[in-house]
């Protein structure tokens, strides 16, 4: 039956690409229906009585017949049942879906929202800044948040879960589409909640998880260009190249020169005070700008990659 109603939704949803993901468009395809029938319904007959009844000349208002039984048992038994109809359903599929989060995966991905990225770190050390799965292998991830609420959004997943401080909150998923697709913060967390974006990639078989997850970055790279790629995927959001001010200070000119911090110290931007930018960025803050930039943990090799990037953005 679902499946019907399905094959009739146009291809305005988004792509599904995990198990329930189908049940859930199925409901929501359901009550789409109901509510459209009746807001037609409802609508040609408002028109109709409108034009049918509409007074010709003014009359004094007339006293209204108060009740019609069986008019009002119609239009209360009908939309009972329907809600009760919709409830069932829905129930039933949320059932199945709190079912499954207490069967227990064989892999648990950990998973971090915090103001204003999403971090992800896997069983035996592995971390990337977008979430890799494997494809019909189902996982737990383990939500948290070390600072304020957040909500771990994935479209086609059909999934959308609060991330909520100082409490762990376990989702089974079980990918069923390979493929890249976006992942979204839902709730509202602050200056830049809308750049709190990544995406979810879904490895089409172990050899190219494995391949993902065993990748090492190239020794044949040059620094510089080891922190070029760092640079564009964890902090070009917040660091600007051409002198734009975003949410930190712009890398233009950054290296060599003095900045004051919060509290008036100045500091020259050399090679130690950039790692302790990186590794504990709430130590010195730069003044006029927010305590806003996530610690990054990176290779001894990223580190050195990401200052000589610096030292090259004049
Ligand atoms: C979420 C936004 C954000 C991201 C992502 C981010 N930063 Fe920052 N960064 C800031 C903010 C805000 C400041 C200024 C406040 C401070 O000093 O902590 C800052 C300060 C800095 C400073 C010190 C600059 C100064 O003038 O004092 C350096 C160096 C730096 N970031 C490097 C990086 C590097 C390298 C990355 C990527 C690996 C990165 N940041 C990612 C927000 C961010
Ligand atoms: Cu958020």
């Amino acid at each position: 039956m679902h499946r019907l109603i399905l094959a009739a939704a146009p291809g305005w949803l988004p792509p599904r690409a995990s198990e329930g993901a189908e049940k859930v468009d199925s409901i929501f395809m359901l009550i789409l229906g109901i509510t459209t029938a009746f807001f037609v319904i409802i609508l040609v007959a408002a028109t109709y009585f409108t034009i049918r009844y509409r007074a010709r000349k003014w009359t004094a208002p007339q006293p209204s017949p108060s009740h019609h039984l069986k008019l009002e048992l119609v239009w209360s038994i009908i939309p009972t049942i329907l809600l009760v109809a919709i409830f069932g359903v829905s129930t039933k599929a949320w059932l199945a879906s709190a079912d499954a989060q207490t069967a227990e995966a064989a892999t648990t991905v950990y998973v971090t929202g915090q103001q204003w990225q999403w971090k992800f770190e896997y069983q035996g050390g592995k971390r990337s800044d977008e979430l890799h799965l494997l494809l019909n292998e189902p996982v737990d991830l383990v939500l948290s948040s070390p600072d304020v609420l957040h909500s771990f959004y994935v479209p086609a997943f059909r999934i959308k879960q609060d991330v909520v401080p100082g409490r762990f909150t376990r989702l089974h998923v079980t990918p069923t589409e390979a493929g890249t697709f976006p992942v979204f913060c839902a709730e509202y967390c602050g200056n830049d909640h809308s750049i709190m974006q990544t995406q979810v990639v879904i490895h089409p078989d172990l050899a190219s998880y494995d391949a993902w997850k065993n990748e090492k970055i190239d020794e044949s790279v040059p620094l510089v260009k080891v922190g070029e790629m760092l640079y564009q995927k964890n902090c070009l959001s917040c660091h600007s190249l051409d002198g734009t001010r975003k949410v930190g200070p712009t890398f233009k000119g950054l290296w060599g020169s003095s900045q004051t911090m919060e509290g008036g110290e100045v500091v020259t931007v050399d090679e130690n005070f950039v790692r302790e930018s990186i590794v504990e960025p709430k130590k010195r803050v730069a003044q006029g700008y927010p305590p806003a930039m996530p610690p990054q943990s990176l290779g001894e090799r990223e580190m050195q990659g990401i200052i000589e990037y610096i030292r090259s953005v004049k």
